[in-house]
């Protein structure tokens, strides 16, 4: 096959390749999209025991801003996916050159603590991001802490989660899908506020603790349909089914939270296949 649209991703490194720009490139490319990459952070992780991220070092901002621009004039995205952004420069210059390359469709993950609890992202840069990044982009996906970080609200409930979307959407937000992974239920509410109209996905929580990477997962996953011309709610609901079958098929890997298995949806050719 050859690929149906281009995707942008802006994103940290991550060594274990479960999560960040890894599990985003694997994502785009086995829902048949193009990856093209703007790496901002390089990541040691380990999921030893529990998955520990041992250092984050970030790139200069105007290398990354370089590489936003210089592969977008080559190649035009379809659209972008943000991932982790670790520092107020790196936001900042991240924004100018996204005014630069005229995208439109963009969705952000605001990534802020990693499945260990190892915060990602310091106070200031939570701040830019709320006050200016959410504003400019097509969709913000937070999971729960995200969304109490954001809004300054504790989410308890599915309501508690419909009033932090409204209450993202009053600071700026354009679209707001909040994951419900993180609440204790078996059965996951994630909460899309689309323009002004609620719609609520639910699937049946999988019980495992290969989890690394189901956030970026899911908002690459967003991204590469939304890429290919699927409308928001469409592309919200087919990137959700994606990561569910994902983590139901998940490879094992590591000694705490292993990766999900991107692959859920790659048939390889018989003729190069390693076993014929
Ligand atoms: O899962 C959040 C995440 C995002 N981006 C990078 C990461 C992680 C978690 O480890 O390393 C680069």
């Amino acid at each position: 096959m050859k690929p149906k649209s281009k995707v942008l991703i802006i994103a940290g490194s991550d060594s274990s390749g479960g999560a960040g720009i890894q599990a985003d490139i694997k994502t785009v490319t086995a829902l048949g999209s193009y990856a093209m990459t703007a790496i901002t952070a390089i990541t040691a992780v380990t999921s030893q025991n529990t998955t520990g991220v041992l250092s984050i070092t970030s790139l200069p901002a105007e290398e990354i801003s370089k590489q936003i621009e210089f592969t977008s004039k080559d190649i035009k995205p379809d659209a972008i996916k943000i991932g982790m952004l670790h520092n107020t420069r790196v936001i900042k210059s991240v924004l100018k050159s996204l005014k630069k390359i005229k995208v439109k469709k963009i969705i952000l993950d605001p990534v802020m603590v990693a499945k260990g609890g190892t915060k990602l992202i310091n106070k200031q840069s939570i701040n830019i991001l709320k006050l200016k990044l959410v504003k400019n982009v097509s969709l913000v996906t937070p999971n729960i802490p995200e969304a109490e970080i954001l809004t300054k609200k504790k989410i308890k409930t599915v309501e508690d989660m419909i009033n932090a979307a409204k209450v993202l959407k009053k600071m700026g937000a354009k679209n707001v899908l909040i994951k419900g992974g993180h609440l204790k239920s078996k059965l996951i509410q994630d909460v899309l506020l689309n323009k002004n109209k609620i719609s609520i996905f639910k699937s049946n929580k999988i019980k495992t603790k290969n989890t690394h990477g189901t956030g970026c997962t899911l908002s690459s996953a967003i991204t590469a349909y939304y890429s290919c011309g699927k409308t928001l709610k469409k592309s919200c609901y087919m990137a959700i089914k994606y990561v569910n079958h994902a983590i139901g098929t998940g490879p094992k890997y590591g000694k705490c939270h292993g990766p999900i298995n991107h692959l859920n949806t790659v048939n390889v050719k018989k003729n190069f296949r390693w076993k014929m």
